[in-house]
């Protein structure tokens, strides 16, 4: 079966599209908007490849409306975008940039002419610097700062919105950047990495709050997901990698759905997690309307006993890659969402809101001949639809990404788009995956 095989024999009210996020398109430097931790996490030296930033990324913020046409005239019915913090409130709290509220407004009227779905997301990693030099996410000022947004949001924009997600990747937001120190703010503590686990969801929580006192429809949250195994069969490796799927995976599942967190986990953190953290998980776990999923890969992982306060590493495997030396590996997703629907959101609907590989593309002649993103897009959407023809309730799938963007720590060099970014001209060309699903989309 090819793509547009596979995508033909999708139920007809699924919802195809293609996702972004405002740090990685929209560029920092237009339109006023104030600096976020990512901004000043990529000043540091070597933080970033080549030390980029998102200043200009793809100057979307100009070239909003050409965008908007590429993803109409490929045929796709929504559009995920994210909200930047610092463009709207450069202060973080209080103070509106009327440039920030006015882009968004023309962006949302923009794709309703398109017909196309907004589906919104609140917050997709770009803190206001202000507040992550107030301690960031490991600071419980920051949620109810992130409430104080959603409310912003909801009353400028909240009538236009299809579907709103409050966190993108709790998992990112906390242990990768707070412990792993790949992303902003670069930590590598656990106190803080603790901290930030506990809390994104506190701030989750708080925005479901606000956004249901406004009545809005379509409450979610995305969480990354990553299916792990263990290097050998050692008892040592299968416990490690036990843990590992823990703190990437069950910790927010336990707590979104079963206002719990794991014990082994809980156990490791339990002398940094935040006072009376107990009294928070009721709200965590109130309903939602949905819950978004990314997937991308799988991990192998290994017990390793330098490693001191999780006692494990992920180690390279043996399967095809992508450029970003993830291991291409469909069955994984099927494997989560199994687990996902049966142990945690049973019938409420699923969103894959990302899915997608960085490839090494070379734009010749005005055509960029991307086949093995197209495959990898093939064999998740077959996942998918073997899933739904088993009645598993998955609504929807978001390529990732429109375009070649900031992709965070590595820059500009990791390309994920369906369309070609010359990041010098800002000249975009839709790549044969484009015109892949183009074909699929508008035949449909
Ligand atoms: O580019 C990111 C995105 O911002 C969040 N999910 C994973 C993508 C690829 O790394």
């Amino acid at each position: 079966m090819n793509l547009t095989q596979i995508i033909k024999s999708f139920p007809e009210d699924f919802i195809f599209g293609t996702a972004t996020s405002s740090y990685q398109i929209e560029g920092t430097s237009f339109g006023a908007c104030g600096d976020s931790h990512w901004d000043s996490f990529a000043r540091k030296e070597n933080a970033t490849y080549k030390n980029q930033n998102g200043s200009i990324a793809c100057n979307h913020i100009q070239n909003w409306e050409k965008d908007l046409d590429l993803i109409a005239n490929a045929g796709f019915s929504a559009y995920r975008f994210s909200f930047s913090w610092p463009r709207l409130l450069i202060d973080g709290k209080k103070q509106r940039n009327n440039q920030g509220f006015g882009f968004y407004d023309r962006l949302l009227d923009g794709m309703l002419e398109r017909g196309m779905l907004p589906f919104a997301t609140l917050y997709h990693w770009d803190l206001p610097k202000v507040l992550a030099d107030k301690g960031g996410w490991s600071n419980r000022d920051t949620c109810k700062w992130f409430a104080d947004y959603t409310e912003n949001i909801m009353k400028s924009f909240g009538d236009r919105l299809y579907s709103v997600a409050t966190i993108n990747e709790p998992w990112c937001v906390a242990w990768l950047s707070h412990y792993l120190g790949h992303h902003a703010p670069g930590l590598r503590c656990m106190n803080a990495a603790v901290k930030s686990m506990h809390l994104i969801l506190v701030a989750h929580s708080k925005a479901a709050d606000v956004m249901k006192s406004f009545d809005q429809q379509n409450i979610g949250i995305v969480l990354n997901k990553e299916h792990f195994i263990p290097a050998t069969n050692s008892e040592e490796d299968i416990s490690a990698c036990n843990l590992s799927d823990e703190i990437y995976n069950l910790w927010f599942d336990e707590a979104i759905f079963k206002g719990q967190y794991p014990t082994r986990t809980l156990e490791i953190f339990k002398e940094f997690m935040p006072k009376d953290f107990e009294s928070d998980l009721p709200k965590i776990s109130q309903e939602l309307d949905w819950i978004g999923v990314n997937y991308y890969t799988r991990s192998i992982i290994k017990a390793d006993k330098s490693e001191k306060n999780v006692g494990f590493q992920s180690i390279s495997g043996e399967l095809p890659k992508t450029d970003m030396g993830w291991e291409i590996f469909p069955q994984g997703l099927s494997a989560l969402l199994k687990r996902q629907i049966i142990n945690y959101s049973k019938t409420i609907p699923i969103h894959i809101t990302e899915n997608g590989m960085a490839n090494n593309d070379n734009l010749i002649e005005g055509v960029v001949n991307d086949k093995e993103r197209i495959n990898y897009y093939k064999l998740h959407l077959k996942e998918i639809k073997t899933l739904i023809d088993d009645k598993a309730p998955i609504k929807s799938y978001f390529a990732w990404s429109l375009l070649d963007n900031f992709e965070w720590a590595f820059g500009y060099e990791k390309r994920f788009g369906l369309v070609h970014v010359d990041f010098n001209t800002q000249k975009r060309v839709p790549k044969n995956s484009y015109y892949a699903f183009q074909k699929a989309l508008k035949s449909t």
